[in-house]
């Protein structure tokens, strides 16, 4: 008989297969790898965006790796960079990221089953220096830990590769299965797979899936995005009315500013009622009239 532990895998897609298959096996197992979601030529053009802001970033550097306390300070460890807030930073985050067809066919099969609207949660690049150390495996939907364990997703997430994820550069490490286990359980090292991407590939996970980035043992930096989207009625992670202000918010389509948060959450269809309403009407329809 083999005694040797058989390790979990994770399920493959590409971006153009069908977005139920893919929804299906995200909540059969928690997280599938996805490839191809962005482009070459998207990836080019966002990094070089994002180094001339990392590039201020070190500038400053003291002040750009102290967070709002110790423990995220020590969570993220003083070897990653992170811009967080990409929606108000980057032209072609809001172009052809924010509002991606693969990345919203999974909102619409994942979240809005159980929302009105789905909303942007965070959208965060890391920037995992060489000595990053591995993170403690943790579920991103602990943001809310006042709610009890609900059995529909909050939140839908990404890490998108923007260059090369291989384990030894720190691949996030996925726990496949972990989004029904209890809650205090630790994956053993058979459960857990390294999602090894090419720039533009994503591993796509729920927010009750356990996951960290891996230990970069490597003299290259590992930069991928945390991209994540919530219901509609749960406050979401990044302050985005602040990091894609109303100045700025006025200028997009439609689309992007209800994914930003600004569109009412309208709850009528199931005997609900309106949340983020100005005036008892919709943002929305305000921004297009001129009066907000
Ligand atoms: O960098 C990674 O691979 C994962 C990061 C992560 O899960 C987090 O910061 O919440
Ligand atoms: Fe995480």
């Amino acid at each position: 008989m083999n005694m040797q532990a058989e390790r979990v895998r994770i399920a493959a897609f590409d971006a153009s297969d069908d977005a139920s298959a893919i929804s299906n096996r995200i909540l059969a197992d928690g997280a599938v790898i996805v490839r191809n979601v962005l482009g070459r030529e998207t990836i080019d053009a966002f990094n070089r965006e994002i180094d001339s802001c990392l590039d201020c970033l070190d500038a400053h550097d003291a002040s750009a790796r102290t967070y709002m306390n110790d423990a995220v300070t020590q969570f993220f460890g003083p070897q990653t960079r992170h811009l967080a807030g990409m929606a108000g930073k980057s032209a072609v985050f809001r172009r052809d990221v924010l509002c991606h067809p693969v990345l919203m066919g999974q909102c619409e099969r994942l979240l809005r089953p159980n929302c009105a609207t789905y909303q942007l949660n965070f959208a965060d690049v890391m920037d995992r220096g060489p000595g990053a150390k591995a993170q403690i495996f943790h579920r991103d939907d602990g943001i809310w830990p006042y709610l009890p364990r609900l059995d529909f997703p909050l939140e839908f997430a990404t890490m998108i590769a923007l260059g090369p994820f291989t384990p030894e550069m720190g691949a996030t490490l996925i726990v496949p299965g972990s989004h029904t286990w209890d809650k205090d359980r630790q994956p053993c090292p058979e459960e857990v797979v390294a999602a090894e991407l090419e720039p533009g590939d994503a591993v796509f996970y729920l927010g009750s899936t356990l996951h960290a980035g891996g230990e970069n043992r490597t003299d290259l930096r590992r930069r991928g995005m945390h991209l994540s989207y919530c219901l509609g009625w749960l406050r979401s992670e990044d302050n985005n009315y602040l990091s894609t202000p109303l100045e700025l918010a006025r200028t997009l389509p439609r689309e992007q500013q209800a994914i930003l948060g600004y569109a009412l959450h309208d709850g009528i269809e199931v005997n609900g009622g309106f949340l983020g309403a100005v005036d008892w009407r919709n943002p929305l329809d305000l921004i297009e009239e001129g009066l907000l």
